[in-house]
């Protein structure tokens, strides 16, 4: 492979499984851009991709993937990076998978901060499994499993995460590139947990929240000259008043410090490249302690 990183080391000659026009295309063309921009060799990244639609982007990014048990991306993603913190580790899945069986792992995450990037495609819905409403779909979303509307109310996941202490939280659409393709770059460069929920419509099961739809009720922060990143109280205000239809960068906290870092006794090689070997005292320690 070449030094310099180009999309074709990026990309896989895997078909593609998604509809035609499933907003999944546009998360997966900025990410190759964001990967290529950032420079990060395929063997420097790991990507551990939740049961959905959403989950196969890892089959066609070219990196160590794992296609994990639906709900399971965060703890096999956090345990990645423990072991081989020189690794860049993202996790990816959709809206079910993260907001529903997968939403208690989701606030730890948040509250742990280990360094990883979280990234979800929210299409308000249960793509692969046809159509079923998910935590995030609207109050009133007329879907198959709720004919008359849906009558519960939904996950909102930029609070949740705000609520639940995360250290970088933003949200893009997947039709809007540029601005996709930098917030990945920050969110991966972010050291600490970084949550970025990238809405992605489902053309073939979402009738509702359609990319004209979205088009027409979406705002992006960066209109928006005098926001601050860096107040988490502001971003939680301006999450709750936009009902989460804004897209950007909402929160940051830069002095945040990784939970790796704060691990006593975790040395600053990675587990992977530490010796296995004792020494002499070390072992001598090992066989006090059994006596
Ligand atoms: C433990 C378990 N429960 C349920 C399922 C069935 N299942 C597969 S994908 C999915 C939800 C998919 O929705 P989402 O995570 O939003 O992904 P999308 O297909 O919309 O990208 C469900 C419930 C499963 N595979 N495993
Ligand atoms: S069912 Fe929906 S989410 Fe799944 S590939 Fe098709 S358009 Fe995309
Ligand atoms: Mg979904």
């Amino acid at each position: 492979m070449a030094e310099t990183i180009t999309l074709a080391d990026i990309k896989t000659d895997e078909k593609s499984w998604w509809c035609p026009g499933c907003g999944d295309f546009g998360v997966l063309a900025a990410l190759q851009k964001a990967v290529v921009d950032l420079q990060i060799a395929p063997h420097q990244m790991v990507m551990v991709a939740g049961i959905g639609c959403s989950g196969k982007i890892g089959n066609y990014i070219n990196s160590y993937n794992i296609h994990v048990v639906h709900g399971r991306t965060l703890p096999t993603a956090m345990g990645v990076k423990l072991a081989n913190r020189g690794l860049t580790v993202l996790a990816v899945g959709g809206d079910g998978d993260g907001f529903a069986i997968g939403m208690g792992h989701f606030i730890h995450a948040c509250r742990r901060n280990v360094d990883v990037t979280y990234l979800t495609m929210d299409n308000h819905i249960y793509g692969l499994t046809k159509g079923q409403n998910s935590p995030t779909s609207d109050r009133g979303a007329k879907v198959k499993t709720a004919p008359e509307g849906s009558i519960e109310a939904p996950v909102r996941p930029l609070q949740m995460a705000l609520a639940s202490g995360a250290t970088w939280v933003g949200q893009g659409f997947s039709s809007n590139q540029a601005e996709l393709v930098e917030l990945i770059k920050s969110a991966i460069g972010h050291r600490g947990f970084s949550f970025l929920n990238v809405i992605s419509p489902c053309v073939t099961y979402n009738k509702v929240n359609t990319y004209a739809w979205y088009k027409e009720v979406l705002h992006t922060l960066k209109a928006d000259a005098a926001y601050r990143t860096d107040d988490r109280q502001a971003a939680m205000g301006r999450a709750m008043e936009t009902e989460e239809l804004v897209t950007g960068l909402l929160f940051e906290d830069r002095d945040a410090v990784a939970y790796e870092d704060q691990v006593a006794g975790y040395r600053d090689e990675p587990l992977t490249e530490q010796s296995l070997d004792l020494s002499a005292a070390e072992w001598e320690d090992v066989l006090a302690e059994l006596r």
